[in-house]
């Protein structure tokens, strides 16, 4: 749905911008359909970038000329990599990723949790959708077995299981309690899908949530590893935006730390990613999986297929060792690496409470603050004349609207029902990714065309 119809009208609408006279009612497609910070003018961190130009082109390290373009620190964390790598960026390494740069994960996650990380657990991977494409196939045998899928859901979960011929399973969360995720609704969905002759293999969570934002606190991440544990079922936590909380009073915790803590035998894979955060390094394609309680004979098939791939990309192997190790305190890179990460974080946080605030205002629009990652996903309540034209259109309401949103505006949302969401609601969603400078014509051009939509199909 990221991808989808409204997305692709959006190219087709760019196409037009540039031609002389083209008649739309605006100069510029926004793209917030996608949480793809770069794209929308958002800069790299410095040190990723000077560490990863420094291992693509090793003989810079100790040129003369880089001492004064590259921060010694930058350089020597280079040098590092380099002897950790044999070859450089240049060879295959291990299927799940070079040990050198698995260990440095493996450390940093030790040091995150506070527990031992193994690294023979950890898979480097080209960003964390083949880590969960990889987990679905080798678990999935056929359409009796299931996954529990949260709704509304990040799509590639959805897909994946279709893709894989299993069945998913959806699990509600609470709109009316910020998007919450309880147990009482996990068992209803297991029972019924037992009920069914499903078996329930694995439960996904997205924490922070997309599209909805949601952070889970800790007494809510033990109930959910206790009920696994009851009820024999592998967690996958999707926890991409772990560096994307905005929400005061919560913070990120991850569910290793929670099955640690407890002493529980959970079979839990965890996802990270290069992608967000606020290095938003999509394109690079990098992330990490952590099969932690995992048994030999499964491990054995993840190594399989990630051998098919003989191995993920080694700069975003090396970028996900940097966002894991980022510059300490101390260190020459640390002022400018923390200016630019509290930079950015801090005018996500601004202006995610900027839109939120702005469509609450909106007729019929309510919309729960969004806690982390990097959407907020409105409820809209449309009339039954839009809804009507929706149907003529041939479309969903929420997906007319967004298309109707698109035509008028430029402004490029995802239509709730890519997400899937409770029968009967409709919704959209946006990132609040788009620039300081843009932010505000976004919320004004979204503002004006929800008043005019709702007085042109008022009953
Ligand atoms: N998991 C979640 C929850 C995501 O939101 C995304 C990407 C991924 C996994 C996969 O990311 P990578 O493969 O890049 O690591 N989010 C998509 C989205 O909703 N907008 O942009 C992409």
């Amino acid at each position: 749905a990221v991808r989808g119809e409204v997305v692709v009208a959006a190219g087709d609408l760019e196409a037009k911008l540039g031609q002389a006279g083209h008649g739309l009612p605006f100069e510029k497609v926004v793209r917030c359909n996608i949480g793809n910070p770069q794209a929308l003018g958002q800069t790299p961190v410095t040190f990723f970038r000077q560490v990863l130009a420094l291992c693509d082109w090793p003989a810079l390290i100790d040129a003369p000329e880089a001492a004064g373009l590259f921060p010694a620190d930058a350089r020597a964390r280079a040098r590092a990599i380099m002897a950790g790598i044999p070859g450089g960026t240049g060879p295959y390494s291990h299927s799940q990723g070079a040990p050198f740069l698995r260990g440095e994960v493996a450390r940093a996650i030790e040091r995150r949790d506070g527990h031992p990380c193994n690294m023979n657990n950890l898979y480097l991977t080209d960003g964390a959708s083949p880590a969960v494409q990889a987990v679905m196939r080798a678990s999935l045998r056929g359409p009796d077995d299931a996954i529990l899928v949260p709704v509304p859901q990040y799509p590639l979960y959805s897909a994946t299981l279709r893709l894989c011929n299993g069945s998913m399973v959806p699990y509600y969360l609470d709109e009316a309690a910020d998007w919450g995720m309880s147990v009482d609704e996990l068992s209803r969905a297991v029972n019924e899908a037992r009920a069914a002759g499903k078996n329930v293999r694995g439960l996904a969570v997205i924490n922070p949530g997309n599209p909805t934002g949601q952070c889970l606190s800790e007494e809510n991440m033990k109930e959910v590893v206790r009920f696994c544990e009851r009820e024999s079922i592998a967690l996958m936590a999707d926890e991409v935006y772990q560096q994307n909380v905005y929400a005061e009073g919560k913070t990120f915790i991850s569910f290793k730390k929670i099955v640690c803590d407890l002493g529980s035998s959970v079979e839990l894979f965890s996802f990270h990613s290069i992608s967000k955060g606020f290095y938003g390094e999509c394109g690079r394609r990098g992330g990490y999986m952590e099969a932690h309680n995992v048994d030999d004979g499964f491990r054995a098939l993840l190594y399989k297929l990630a051998s098919v791939n003989l191995c993920s990309n080694l700069n975003g192997q090396i970028c996900m060792s940097l966002v894991m190790n980022p510059p300490q305190e101390g260190e020459e890179s640390y002022p400018l690496f923390a200016k630019e990460r509290e930079a950015i974080l801090v005018s996500l946080k601004r202006r995610s409470r900027k839109l939120v605030a702005a469509l609450n205002e909106l007729e019929g629009v309510t919309c729960n603050e969004a806690q982390g990652a990097m959407y907020a996903f409105p409820q809209i309540r449309l009339s039954a004349k839009a809804l009507a034209a929706a149907e003529a259109a041939g479309r969903k309401g929420d997906q007319f609207y967004s298309m109707e949103l698109l035509k008028a505006t430029g402004v490029v949302v995802v239509a709730g029902t890519g997400f899937k969401q409770v029968e009967g609601t409709l919704h959209f969603r946006t990132t609040f990714l788009p620039s300081e400078a843009d932010i505000d014509s976004v919320v004004d051009k979204v503002s004006q065309f929800h008043k005019k939509f709702m007085d042109k199909y008022r009953d």
